[in-house]
């Protein structure tokens, strides 16, 4: 198993996941998701109210997403339902409580829409957020592309998406995609305060309410048809030369050459 990614930890009814695998900037690997899911079930079990998700104080890079070296070279989808970026989106998304992110540093790829994902997001002033599929060639999701399109407004999404080119969060927060900026030393105050003010209220009647947001959020008809289309172009792109090559660039850390096909 290895050495924990991740520290956990439980006051006032208040959980905290801070994400600890520097050597790999926090990339989101299976064994830091798996991690990730059992502190979640161990504040359920402890009845933990709001749980924050953050990295070490001062950190650079929050989190660098989804751990490529995980990522199928190709022929195969590489964000399915069981993928291990999807299965912790889903968990941060059902836990009873909020989840506040807490971001210092650069966020990257899948760690973005993990904490767009998140209930409330408070950054410092220096944390950036990049959403990556194009620079790798990757094919998102389709309900990860409606975390982003759920918290921002389609223009800000789109340049998130077809840049790939880190936002600030002063530009995110004035867009209303996160709750605020707040100076790193004071940060850590602030949250807490956030989610003490959110403890003390009815569990019941805050749980319910996200619940329904999460289920309301979702409620987008699309058909069948649609949806086999959506998975049919998907499918064109993880198949293509370019995805491969987005995935083998990164490996050998050089740039990747596209040729759309
Ligand atoms: N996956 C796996 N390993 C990673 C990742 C990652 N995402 N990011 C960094 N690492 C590893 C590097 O390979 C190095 O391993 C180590 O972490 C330090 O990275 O060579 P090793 O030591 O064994 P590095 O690059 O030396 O650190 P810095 O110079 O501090 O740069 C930090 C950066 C975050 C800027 C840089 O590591 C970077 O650009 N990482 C990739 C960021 C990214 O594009 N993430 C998006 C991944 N894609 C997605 O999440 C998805 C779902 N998507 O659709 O695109």
């Amino acid at each position: 198993q290895g050495p924990a990614q991740i520290l956990t930890d439980i006051s006032d009814g208040i959980g905290t996941i801070t994400l600890h695998h520097e050597a790999k900037r926090n990339a989101l690997s299976e064994h830091m998701v798996q991690e990730m899911i059992q502190a979640f079930d161990q504040f359920k079990q402890a009845d933990v109210r709001v749980a924050i998700l953050r990295a070490l104080p001062g950190i650079k890079v929050w989190s660098a997403g989804h751990d490529v070296t995980e990522l199928p070279a190709g022929g195969h989808d590489p964000l399915s339902w069981q993928d291990s970026l999807r299965t912790l989106i889903r968990e941060v998304e059902v836990f009873p409580g909020p989840v506040i992110a807490l971001i210092e540093g650069g966020v990257w790829g899948g760690a973005c829409e993990l904490v767009f994902a998140c209930d409330m997001v408070v950054a410092t002033p220096e944390a950036t957020f990049a959403a990556t599929p194009a620079k790798l060639g990757v094919p998102y999701n389709v309900t990860g592309l409606l975390t982003f399109l759920n918290v921002a407004p389609p223009h800000i999404a789109k340049e998130l998406l077809f840049t790939g080119r880190p936002m600030t969060a002063a530009r995110l927060e004035r867009q209303g995609v996160i709750n605020g900026v707040v100076p790193a030393e004071h940060i850590g105050a602030h949250v807490f305060e956030m989610a003490r003010t959110i403890a003390q209220n009815a569990p019941l009647a805050v749980s319910v309410m996200k619940e329904q947001l999460r289920i309301l959020a979702g409620a987008n008809a699309v058909s069948p048809g649609d949806f086999e289309r959506i998975q049919s172009l998907r499918r064109v792109v993880y198949n293509s030369q370019d995805y491969a090559e987005g995935i083998q660039a990164f490996k050998e850390k050089r740039l990747p050459h596209y040729h759309g096909e």
